[in-house]
């Protein structure tokens, strides 16, 4: 990734960042924890990866996204709408009767959301359904899975599957960030080493830095170049809550609660951040 780029993505996942906060804030609650933790992701896919087109959401030919994590959905919506896939002034609407942005993803509701998803599990099934969909003309299915997700059977189903029908247009990532609803990753369900078990399965499997916009960039073009028919996996090592102290610092923050003052410091601490 070069300089330029890399200072543009990096801005762009704090334009994210931002946005976030304000939804959260209007709202005053939500999956905080969760959002921040992929943002940097959601930023390098939109500013430097994903091919799409925001005057027309549906194009064929556009990369795919599914984030099975649905609860996710405010990091993505302020990417979708800092894109310019729909006005700014929806961002206020977050999980309010009538809103085009639930607090899951919704596909027939937000444009430029590829599935509806939710229930934890079933995102990994339908992103490998549009891969197989999608091999033979080329687009990329990008795929966001949580580590407490990978306590779903689906998610094993899904990563048999892939390696039988030679998925090699499926990139996943999993937002290894230790921590799910209601506890700790390793207490509940422990996944011990993630990228090792998808490997058996058959994927290629890289570990990287999931705030690092770089390592991210490089190992999506790393898996586009030389994964060939494999579907790939790239976990992210991620901190819940990133970006914003008092979200981190909170145990469990999965879905919490934010005053007008916290979002307020929450901005502060944002701008702050050098690129
Ligand atoms: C099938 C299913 N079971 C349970 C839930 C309730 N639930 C919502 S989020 C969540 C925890 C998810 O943890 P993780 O995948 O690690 O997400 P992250 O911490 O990255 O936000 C659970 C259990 C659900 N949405 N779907």
């Amino acid at each position: 990734m070069n300089k330029e780029l890399e200072i543009k993505t990096k801005e762009f996942a704090k334009s994210i960042r931002l946005a976030q906060i304000n939804m959260f804030r209007t709202l005053g609650f939500g999956h905080i924890g969760g959002s921040l933790s992929v943002t940097d992701l959601i930023a390098v896919l939109y500013e430097s990866i994903m091919r799409y087109d925001p005057n027309n959401p549906k194009w064929y030919n556009r990369d795919r996204l599914v984030v099975s994590k649905g609860h996710a959905g405010p990091a993505l919506y302020s990417a979708l709408a800092l894109k310019g896939f729909f006005p700014l002034s929806w961002l206020d609407s977050l999980n309010k009767g009538g809103t085009n942005l639930p607090s899951h993803c919704d596909r027939n509701k937000t444009p430029g959301i590829d599935m509806t998803t939710g229930s934890l599990g079933q995102g990994a099934s339908t992103a490998l359904g549009m891969s197989m969909a999608l091999k033979k003309t080329g687009q990329n299915v990008f795929l966001i899975l949580g580590d407490g997700e990978c306590n779903e059977g689906q998610v094993w189903e899904m990563a048999l599957s892939a390696v039988q029908h030679k998925a090699g247009n499926l990139i996943g990532f999993v937002d290894c960030n230790h921590k799910q609803l209601d506890g700790k990753t390793e207490d509940i369900l422990d996944m011990g080493d993630i990228a090792a078990k998808f490997n058996v399965f058959g994927w290629y499997t890289q570990t990287v830095n999931g705030h690092n916009v770089s390592q991210l960039y490089e190992a999506i073009r790393n898996a586009e170049q030389n994964a060939c028919d494999r579907p790939s996996m790239i976990v992210m090592e991620t901190v819940k809550g990133k970006g914003v102290a008092l979200v981190e610092e909170i145990e469990f923050n999965h879905h919490i609660t934010l005053s007008a003052e916290q979002a307020s410091q929450a901005i502060e601490e944002i701008n702050k951040q050098e690129n």
